[in-house]
């Protein structure tokens, strides 16, 4: 669908407090065997850089580390996995009353994360939930449009300017929550994806990986419990939404650091060295590839994460103040 809705209204001009900068910095490891099902026994290992949201309207609301984010790459595919903590709600036939997503990474290197702001262009896969947990949904060789599940691929240059890619939306998800047992039930929202690492795009409507790169990338969350609780007054807004905030003291809603590294995810437990005879067996996940010496990366620490907050939180109080204004 083409809407002109001005999404991730990220205050980035008002926001921008150039002079302290954070940097928070994701590592994509070489792995294979990533299914996109809604599970994430699959993700055993990979590591984990834990965000803060911030609702940049409201920027006193907020769940502090509240966003993991894990990222991984194959031969052909990107794998993104997105963790949020909060209940569930979801409502099979109205999406604006179940959680909603949207991932975005920068094409140009001038976009900025609210949608490009004018700047440059912005890949976004944005989904407002059409399909039930564990289906898969969104590939389309027609357009970005995903006419099933409403995961969509699409780009932007600003909030007043997204549309679904022209080509073609080469993204897969599904999506699952930790407790499904009742809407509100406490626990962590589950949103899995791939995609090609490269597509035959070439009108700045789709990010472009490869190995070795680094690329720019933010993520909106949209909470269904925005407007109130189920049976009262359920539902989000498109600019209500909260997005990863790379530094919650200092309001930083700058890009977030991806880097495809070459480290390989070592595969299940080290074990001792062994004799040199033979190679022996491959491991759970078969095919190793040719890279990285001999396996033995250290534990994660060493291809990990690294985030730096900086501090610098002079200017809260007056955007906390700015912030509690607009509210109302
Ligand atoms: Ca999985
Ligand atoms: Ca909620
Ligand atoms: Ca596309
Ligand atoms: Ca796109």
């Amino acid at each position: 669908m083409l809407v002109a809705i001005p999404f991730l209204v990220l205050f980035a001009a008002a926001f921008s407090v150039a002079s302290v900068k954070a940097d928070v910095e994701i590592s994509a490891v070489k792995h294979t065997g990533i299914t996109i099902d809604g599970l994430t026994g699959d993700w055993a290992g990979i590591p984990g850089t834990k965000i803060t949201l911030v609702r940049p309207y409201a920027t006193d609301q907020r769940i502090v580390d509240g966003m993991e984010v894990r990222m991984a790459y194959d031969d052909s595919n990107l794998y993104v996995l997105i963790l949020v903590t909060d209940d569930y709600d979801y409502n099979a036939t109205h999406h604006h009353n179940s959680a909603a997503l949207a991932v975005l990474f920068a094409v140009d290197e001038a976009a900025t994360p609210d949608m490009g702001g004018g700047k440059g262009y912005v890949d976004i896969w944005h989904w407002e939930l059409d399909v039930g947990p564990g289906v898969v949904t969104g590939f389309n060789l027609l357009s970005g449009n995903d006419p099933v599940g409403n995961l969509d691929d699409e780009y932007s240059l600003s909030i007043m300017d997204r549309h679904d890619d022209d080509d073609a939306n080469e993204v897969y998800g599904a999506w699952s929550h930790t407790d499904m047992s009742a809407v509100g039930a406490e626990g962590t929202w589950v949103f899995e994806f791939k995609r090609s690492l490269t597509t035959s795009d070439t009108l700045k409507q789709d990010a472009q990986f490869e190995i070795g790169g680094t690329y720019k990338v933010a993520v909106a969350y949209w909470d269904a419990d925005e407007k109130g609780e189920p049976g009262v007054k359920n539902g989000w807004t498109a600019a209500g939404h909260y997005s990863t905030c790379t530094d919650p003291d200092t309001l930083d809603f700058s890009w977030i650091n991806m880097e495809l590294t070459q480290a390989e995810l070592p595969q299940g437990p080290p074990g001792p060295q062994g004799p040199q005879g033979s190679q022996g067996l491959p491991g759970p996940q078969g095919e190793q590839g040719p890279t990285g010496p001999q396996g033995e990366q250290g534990p994660s620490g060493s291809t990990g994460i690294s985030m730096y907050a900086s501090g610098g939180a002079i200017i809260v109080a007056i955007v906390a103040l700015a912030a509690a204004f607009m509210k109302k």
